[in-house]
């Protein structure tokens, strides 16, 4: 079966298998006394690599093993899908469309013990119990609580040092002869490519099972490797590319919430300088909607000039709740911060939106990976001098009570 079909159809597979098993369901397909239902999942951020794993590994064990069912999800919302902008860029060259693929609101709440699990991109999940085969490129997790929970049969395929979870489900596809698809080598191909930054001997993010794939896979397509740095700057464009977007999915489009006991505040990275993007029409009530629960919002803006390749970055800090001291203190830690300085400098115009505060980020090199530390560090501070007020409050609410005992 060609993957366009077999995709066609994996919504009718799943609902045979969710709901009560009706015999007019199942008379369409070969009866199986054990027929079972594996589920193949990407990580919660459904980059490229996830999804694209979740998809083409599906497909090939589907095509290895008649005898089951395995179905592909892409771990966010249905809703999220429009932001995942590079996934949407490569599926729609390969003919996928957003109607035909699951996402987790498709799942049913309840995991009955009886479905099977494979985690593709992450080895930390809540559905551990259900989980019968990893396959994952990052750094090795065994002490979380979730990783704990994985059966002793579950088969792992963790290795930090590939690139792309990717190569690893090319190393799979390519070991047998059937099945074969364009659309799965081409997209695999893509992946690696991008995940890999195209081999960068700087940023040093693939490995020699990288290599070996990406060449097995040219050779399949007949591609050259001469090819790879315009498929390269396709797809980093694609990831950057907001024109379709609502301003609050822009905001929602690559967002790492930052939770410490008492708050939690979401730090949204956009392909646009904040600076620009409070200027748009509409801004407010994206920042409002987004931001609704939030003390604090931490919005980082990046510009890439497409004439130059310079970057530019900036910062804003907004609080929906008027918490100017949190706001000034999360401010003072980023520009008093050394490592990394971020040479945080005023715009060249100021801006007054919602009260905020907006800077200039000189030092390009730091992302939201050094940033992110800084804002928690300053959020607990600010949190444990808070906190003696808070046991006043509860104390006094308490005494009373604790006299009646
Ligand atoms: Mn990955």
């Amino acid at each position: 079966m060609c993957f366009q079909r077999y995709l066609a159809q994996v919504r009718t597979t799943l609902g045979r298998h969710l709901t009560e098993t009706s015999p007019a369901a199942w008379a369409a397909v070969p009866t199986h006394p054990n027929r079972k239902l594996h589920l193949v999942l990407g990580n919660e951020s459904c980059d490229l690599d996830s999804a694209v794993s979740a998809m083409t590994l599906a497909f090939v064990y589907a095509q290895r093993n008649r005898e089951h069912d395995y179905v592909p999800v892409l771990n966010i919302p249905r809703r999220d899908y429009p932001l995942k902008t590079e996934v949407g860029h490569m599926f729609g060259k390969c003919g996928i469309s957003e109607p035909v693929l699951l996402f987790r609101d498709d799942l049913p709440k309840e995991m009955t013990r009886d479905i099977s699990v494979i985690l593709v991109d992450h080895h930390v999940s809540s559905l551990a119990p259900n989980v019968t085969q990893i396959l994952d490129h990052r750094p090795l997790d065994d002490g979380a609580p979730d990783y704990k929970l994985l059966s002793a049969s579950c088969e792992k395929n963790i290795d930090p040092t590939v690139g792309s979870c990717a190569t690893l489900v090319a190393e799979r596809y390519l070991a047998e002869n059937e099945p074969r698809s364009q659309n799965v080598a081409q997209l695999l191909h893509a992946t690696i490519v991008l995940d890999t930054i195209n081999f960068s001997p700087t940023a040093k993010r693939f490995g020699p099972r990288d290599q070996c794939m990406v060449q097995n896979l040219e050779l399949e397509l007949g591609l050259g490797k001469d090819q790879r740095p315009q498929l390269f700057d396709e797809l980093v464009a694609a990831r950057a590319d907001i024109s379709k977007l609502k301003l609050a999915e822009v905001l929602r489009k690559d967002m790492k919430m930052l939770s410490t006991d008492r708050q939690e505040v979401p730090l949204a990275g956009m392909p646009i300088l904040v600076r620009d993007f409070v200027d748009k029409k509409g801004a407010e009530v994206a920042v409002k909607e987004f931001a609704v629960n939030s003390n604090l919002l931490v919005l980082l803006g990046m510009y890439v000039d497409p004439a130059d390749g310079q970057v530019r970055r900036d910062v804003g800090l907004i609080s929906l709740s008027g918490q100017s001291q949190l706001v000034e203190r999360v401010r003072q830690a980023l520009v008093k911060s050394s490592d990394p300085d971020l040479q945080l400098r005023p715009h060249d115009v100021e801006t007054q939106f919602m009260g905020g505060c907006f800077l200039r980020q000189d030092n390009v090199q730091a992302t939201r990976k050094h940033i992110l530390p800084i804002v928690k560090e300053a959020l607990l501070d600010w949190e444990a001098e808070h906190c003696c007020d808070c046991e006043e409050v509860i104390y006094f609410k308490e005494k009373p009570q604790l006299g009646l005992s």
